[in-house]
């Protein structure tokens, strides 16, 4: 008998299940609970139906979906209240046939595997529009995608209707990212090439990581002329090249690295850490009481910043903590790092781009753009940018970025324009989406037809509705590591490579070979 039951991400036990303890720290109860939130709001989409627009709803399936995603709320008592508010809703509107937890990951395999994929889309959409919403901006596609979701997601399809609602999804996924690069740069402008300082200065800090832009604006905010210093860590990097967020002059640069570094990179640190979204790991005593957590992430025991009424956060206390560590003695900084081309960055280069590829000065576009993790074959990515030839450029977003982004010096300029080209966060597909299909614009063919390969890394559920939004734009031959989900059966699998072409990474070597030779 399990003690609980979860295959949603790539580090997952023995690349099947977690079934004792998560990977990531999550404990049974709360991967139960996480099942019974999940069941409750299939059970709460059943109850909405044909009903009258539920205030609060749209929130409600965003907040419960987001704090399901891996490394966001390991709090029983976060996810506990969860349950009970969903349920208060269920009562609200009269109730509505039950979902039992029990049947999310049972019954068919290929069932089971199609309606894992669906909801792990959801929840990463889920992070994306929460993003948007902070800062005002929804759209009725995708708010109305999380009941329909989460109704289809307890409803029997055949194996085509499950698919057809996968690609359906991924489009409402393009419009979410569309809504929230439209929030990010409408509030903070467009990123700039920006070289950015990594290490640390002198004095008392905060290290802001995660992906909420709003959450970061607001502390830079409260923190003017106070004497600590920001830092931006993992998916906050990109921040760093928002007009509006970098002309603060206590916004420094980014320290440290991915999410799954954070351990050593923040033991013993004389300073605090606020994470606005994924991903957070078990911390460790050294540092436990200098963690803050923000909106739906939860750690037991860490502090816990809540938004009022109007939805300000207060940071005082946090900015408080950081004066009182008294932060790093001495400076400490390593290569600076570029970042910050956006969709709207590239596209001001576009023409140069496009005489490059016409002369055969640039041959080819890699995408090489997800998430990194732990797992020692991650350095596939490392050596893929590397062995790149001289001819082709590098786009790249996402976390997965620092297993290559020290090289963007070694690597160089093809005609002023860099080989590496830092697109931002995860979310920023969104722009790489924008160039390869104005680029195909350009060339008067399909995206396919392009030029452009894409080598993705997933870890997590956000990475899945990108591959999800990607494959309903009918992008093929998308080359996917460093291991396959656990969730996808050997026969949806079947689907999906004759369909789609999606290809299992082999090595940099045999990979660049083949994408080249053809
Ligand atoms: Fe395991 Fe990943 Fe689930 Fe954590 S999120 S319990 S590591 S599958
Ligand atoms: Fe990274 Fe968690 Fe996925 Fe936003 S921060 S990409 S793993």
């Amino acid at each position: 008998m399990n003690d609980m039951f979860c295959f949603q991400c790539e580090q997952t036990a023995g690349g099947k299940a977690c079934t004792k303890v998560g990977v990531c720290g999550k404990k049974p109860d709360v991967a139960n609970l996480q099942d019974e939130i999940t069941a409750k709001l299939i059970t709460l989409a059943r109850a909405l139906e044909g009903k009258p627009a539920c205030a609060g709803c749209e929130a409600l399936f965003m907040d419960a979906l987001f704090m399901c995603v891996t490394n966001v709320n390991f709090d029983a008592a976060d996810n506990a209240a969860m349950v009970a508010r969903i349920q208060a809703k269920i009562d609200k509107f009269g109730g509505a046939p039950e979902f039992k937890a029990a049947d999310l990951f049972h019954g068919d395999e290929n069932v089971v595997s199609l309606r894992s994929t669906l909801l792990f889309g959801l929840r990463g959409m889920a992070a994306y529009a929460h993003h948007a919403r902070v800062l005002g901006k929804t759209d009725p596609v995708v708010s109305a995608w999380f009941q329909k979701g989460m109704k289809a997601l307890g409803d029997d399809h055949t194996v085509d209707e499950w698919l057809g609602l996968i690609l359906q999804f991924g489009q409402a996924n393009l419009k979410c990212m569309e809504i929230l690069d439209a929030a990010n740069t409408g509030a903070y402008g467009h990123p700039e090439p920006t070289q950015v300082q990594t290490g640390y200065d002198k004095g008392p800090f905060i290290i802001v990581t995660g992906h909420d832009l709003h959450d970061l604006k607001d502390l830079l905010d409260q923190t003017v002329g106070k004497g600590v210093n920001i830092y931006t860590h993992g998916e906050m990097l990109p921040a760093l090249a928002y007009p509006e967020l970098k002309k603060y002059p206590q916004l420094k640069g980014n320290i440290g690295s991915a999410w799954q570094n954070q351990q050593k990179e923040f033991d013993n640190m004389p300073g605090v850490v606020l994470f606005t979204t994924n991903c957070i790991m078990p911390p460790r005593p050294s540092y436990l009481d200098k963690i803050y957590t923000t909106a739906d992430v939860g750690w037991p025991g860490t502090k816990h910043i809540k938004a009022d009424a109007n939805g300000r956060k207060d940071f005082s206390a946090m900015i408080q903590h950081a004066l009182s560590l008294g932060g790093w003695q001495e400076a400490k900084h390593w290569e600076p790092l570029m970042t910050g081309f956006g969709h709207h960055a590239v596209m001001a280069v576009a023409d140069k781009v496009i005489e490059a590829v016409k002369a055969g000065a640039i041959k080819h576009i890699f995408l090489v753009g997800g998430c990194d993790g732990a797992k020692t074959g991650r350095d596939y990515y490392t050596q893929f940018v590397e062995k790149a030839p001289k001819d082709s450029i590098i786009l790249t977003l996402a976390c997965g970025k620092y297993r290559f982004n020290s090289l963007q010096a070694k690597l160089g300029t093809i005609g002023g324009i860099p080989r590496l080209l830092d697109m931002g966060q995860c979310n920023d597909a969104y722009s790489a989406i924008q160039v390869a299909m104005a680029l195909a614009k350009v060339f008067n063919c399909g995206v396919n037809d392009l030029p452009l390969s894409l080598v993705l890394s997933w870890y997590e559920q956000k990475a899945v509705c990108i591959l999800l939004t990607l494959l309903s734009l009918g992008i093929t031959n998308i080359r996917i590591g460093p291991s396959l989900p656990a969730f996808i059966s050997p026969t949806v699998l079947g689907v999906l490579v004759e369909k789609f072409k999606l290809t299992p990474i082999k090595t940099a070597d045999e990979d660049l070979a083949t994408i080249l030779g053809a």
